[in-house]
C-alpha cells in the first residue's frame, strides 16, 4: 500500500468506523429490510446527506455481490469525472482562495505554494486577509517556507487592491502560479460577500481571463451548513473547485460525496490533517476506498 493511501485510510478513519457499525457483510441479496435501513442511517450519520443517502442504497441494492462492493459502485457513481484544472497556456495561472472562517484557507494556500515550488513553478502569493496582521504574518511564514513570494500590504488594506497587486505583479514579473488568499468570511454577511465579489472582479480587470480558478475551502466537520456555504460561495464568488479539509477530525467523509454530486463542482484537494503530506489531490476510487470499512460488523 503506498503510503499516500495509508495516510488517506488514516486520516478517513473516524468515517470509515462510523460506517463500519452500520454496514453488514455478505451478499447484497442476504440484507434484510432493517440493513439497509441501517446502512441508510449509518450513511446520513456520515454526513452524505438525507437525499444521497437514499439513493445510494437504492442503487446499492439492484447490485448483485457484496453489500461493500455494491455501495462502493453506487459511491462513485454519484462522483462526476474530475476535469482537469483550468491553466493558461502562457501567462500565469491565477488562483483565488475564497471560503468561511477557520476552514483552511492559509495554510492551503501554503501547502499548494509547496507543491507548485516542488513542480519548479515560480509562486506569488497575495495577502488579501488584510484584516489581521497576524493573518498576513501566518501566510508569511508558509510562502517563505514554500520559497515562494509575497504581495502584502498594511493592516486594513483594500483586499481587492492586494488582488489587484498581486496579479499585475504576477504578470509583469512572469510568475508561473500567482494564489490571492482572502479573509474568512461567513457566506450570510453581505458587506463581505459583496467585497469579495469586488476582489474577483478586480483580479479580471488586472487579468481578463483570471482568475482561472476559484478553489473553496470547506472544513469538512460543519455538517450540512457546507452545503449551504458551497451555494452561495459559487453565486457570489464564482467557485469552480473545491478543497475538504479536516476530515481527519470527524466521521463525516461523505460531505464530500455530498457536496460534489449535489454541484458537479470538482473536488481538487483533501485534507486530512495539518502537516504538508496530509493535503492530497483528489482520487475519487481512493476516496471511496478509504472510506468504507473492509470488514464487516
Ligand atoms: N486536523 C486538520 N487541521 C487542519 C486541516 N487543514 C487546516 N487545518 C487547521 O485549521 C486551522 C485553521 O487554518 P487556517 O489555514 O488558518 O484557516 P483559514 O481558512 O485561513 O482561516 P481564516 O483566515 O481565519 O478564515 C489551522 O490550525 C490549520 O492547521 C486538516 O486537513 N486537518
Ligand atoms: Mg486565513
Amino acid at each position: 500500500m503506498s503510503t499516500f493511501f495509508s495516510r488517506l485510510k488514516k486520516g478517513l478513519s473516524r468515517s470509515r468506523d462510523a460506517l463500519a457499525h452500520m454496514v453488514p457483510g455478505g451478499s447484497v441479496d442476504a440484507l434484510s429490510e432493517e440493513d439497509w435501513i441501517d446502512i441508510e442511517d449509518g450513511l446520513i450519520m456520515a454526513d452524505c446527506g438525507g437525499e444521497l443517502s437514499g439513493s445510494l442504497v437504492q442503487k446499492a441494492r439492484k447490485y448483485r455481490g457484496s453489500s461493500i462492493e455494491a455501495l462502493k459502485t453506487s459511491m462513485l457513481g454519484m462522483i462526476p469525472e474530475t476535469t482537469p484544472v483550468n491553466e493558461p497556456e502562457s501567462g500565469p495561472f491565477v488562483l483565488l482562495v475564497v471560503g468561511v472562517n477557520g476552514t483552511g484557507k492559509t495554510t492551503t494556500i501554503g501547502k499548494l505554494a509547496t507543491m507548485f515550488r516542488q513542480q519548479g513553478k515560480s509562486v506569488l502569493v497575495g495577502a488579501g486577509d488584510t484584516f489581521r496582521a497576524a493573518a498576513v504574518e501566518q501566510l508569511a511564514v508558509w510562502v517563505e517556507r514554500a520559497g515562494a513570494d509575497l504581495v502584502r500590504q498594511h493592516e486594513g488594506a483594500d483586499p481587492a487592491a492586494v488582488a489587484f497587486d498581486t496579479v499585475q505583479r504576477g504578470i509583469a514579473r512572469n510568475y508561473d502560479v500567482v494564489i490571492v488568499d482572502t479573509a474568512g468570511r461567513v457566506q450570510t454577511d453581505r458587506g463581505l460577500m459583496d467585497e469579495l465579489a469586488k476582489v474577483r472582479r478586480v483580479i479580471t480587470k488586472a487579468y481578463p481571463e483570471a482568475p482561472h480558478e476559484v478553489w473553496q475551502v470547506v472544513d469538512g466537520g460543519t455538517g450540512q451548513n457546507a452545503v449551504v456555504q458551497v451555494e452561495k460561495f459559487r453565486e457570489v464568488a464564482g467557485t469552480s473547485g473545491l478543497i475538504v479539509t479536516k476530515l481527519d477530525g470527524s466521521g463525516k467523509g461523505g460531505i464530500v460525496l455530498q457536496l460534489s454530486h449535489k454541484f458537479g463542482l470538482p473536488i481538487r484537494y483533501i485534507g486530512v490533517g495539518e502537516t504538508l503530506e496530509d493535503l492530497m489531490p483528489f482520487n475519487g476510487e481512493e476516496f471511496v476506498d478509504s472510506l468504507l470499512p473492509e470488514h464487516i460488523r
